[in-house]
């Protein structure tokens, strides 16, 4: 198998690169699609759930398909500089995008509400780190300003090839199951996400076309794995921050799920559209919830995502509770970034270390005391 080297080589055919491009790439995309196998269990779930781990992209989380793209494409058209706000994750890849293309990157997080690990990655790839009194929302409203007055390019995910490189995630998950599932799951924030998704599982299914001949082997997509259909999209936000499930923009979002502390989400037309075309529906879980739902993942299942990325199985939870989901189906659940990423919440929610002498009948006592 040849050497992998990245999501826009893998899908340069469905993306808008020509052969001139210079691709800036850390080898992103080709994530596991994890089988969970204890979990449906537990919840006398029939069908299958796949956990789609983004927090093993080369920055921690799914903002690296996007970021290879934004880059790419600014390095290509001339830009010597990249911008965007951030709740975390998009500075980290931001960062680490540029350092990689050679250019410089400035980003805007609300002081205070970002994790360790994501400031820690933004500072260590030499970003200039810029920390607003305000939230991210104040933050989108000052980048796009910025940009369109100095010569920066915006790398937020109104920057539409932030959306080109997301949407491969859809491409993996039908190279994976040879389908797409019955249903997809996701965190929403900004909302660019489940748009990307939804823009991916639409051209895989388009080019159905392909698949029955109609292009006569012509077509670029010819013989490669399609879906016949589209899954029902699901998207969860966190209660303190939910502008879907409230009807508009919410003025002072509030969770512990930072990551998507957003409340005026910029893909807010096409989140809907991918809601409402897939017969799918938009849903809000309590901080309490995420958390249990984050540590459930880790201790069952042996996979540690962030706050936000918890959502995703939160939502599903509740949704599988309530008899939403239609028992025997495939359910893929975006895990969007690491746990890594944010270990203050990760501890803070966890016990304490044992603190024991280093001495051999401590720690054997201690240890029988667990077994
Ligand atoms: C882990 O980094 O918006 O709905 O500035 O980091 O596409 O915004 C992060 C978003 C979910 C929500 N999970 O995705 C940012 C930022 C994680 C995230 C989301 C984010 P969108």
């Amino acid at each position: 198998m040849a050497h992998y080297q990245g999501l826009i080589h893998r899908y340069r055919d469905r993306l808008p690169v020509s052969d001139s491009t210079p691709i800036v790439s850390l080898n992103e995309g080709n994530t596991p699609l994890i089988e969970l196998f204890r979990l449906p269990r537990q919840l006398g779930f029939s069908g299958r759930i796949l956990a789609k781990f983004e927090g093993l992209n080369p920055t921690g989380s799914f903002k690296d398909r996007g970021m290879t793209m934004a880059v790419t494409k600014a390095v290509e058209a001339g830009s010597r500089a990249i911008i965007c706000a951030s709740t975390g994750n998009t500075s980290a890849a931001a960062a680490a995008y540029a350092a990689r293309a050679g250019i410089a990157s400035f980003v805007l997080i609300p002081e205070g509400k970002i994790a360790l690990g994501k400031l820690a990655q933004a500072m260590m790839h030499g970003a200039v780190v810029i920390q607003i009194q305000g939230n991210f929302d104040d933050g989108m409203r000052l980048v796009q300003e910025i940009s369109a007055e100095l010569p920066i390019a915006l790398v937020n995910s109104v920057n539409p090839y932030r959306l080109q490189g997301q949407k491969t995630i859809a491409f993996e998950v039908i190279d994976a199951l040879g389908e797409a599932p019955d249903y997809h799951v996701l965190p929403v924030g900004n909302a660019g996400n489940i748009s990307a998704h939804w823009m991916g599982y639409s051209e895989a299914v388009c080019q159905q076309t392909a698949a029955c001949g109609l292009c006569k082997g012509q077509c670029p997509y010819h013989g490669k794995p399609m879906a016949t259909r589209r899954p029902v999209m699901l998207g969860y936000q966190a209660a303190g921050s939910a502008p879907f499930l409230r009807g508009g923009p919410v003025s002072n979002p509030e969770t512990v799920a930072t990551a998507i502390r957003i409340g005026n989400p910029m893909s807010w037309d096409l989140a809907w559209a991918a809601v409402k075309e897939s017969g799918g529906w938009f849903d809000e879980c309590t901080d309490a919830e995420i958390l249990e739902a984050q540590k459930l993942l880790a201790q069952t299942e042996g996979v540690f995502c962030e706050p936000s990325s918890a959502t995703s199985l939160a939502g599903l939870i509740k949704d599988l509770k309530r008899g939403k989901i239609k028992p025997g189906s495939t359910i893929v659940a975006t895990l969007t970034g690491h746990g890594l990423k944010d270990p203050d919440t990760a501890i803070a929610q966890s016990p304490q270390p044992h603190r024991v002498a280093a001495e051999r009948p401590a720690i054997s006592d201690l240890i029988q005391r667990h077994l």
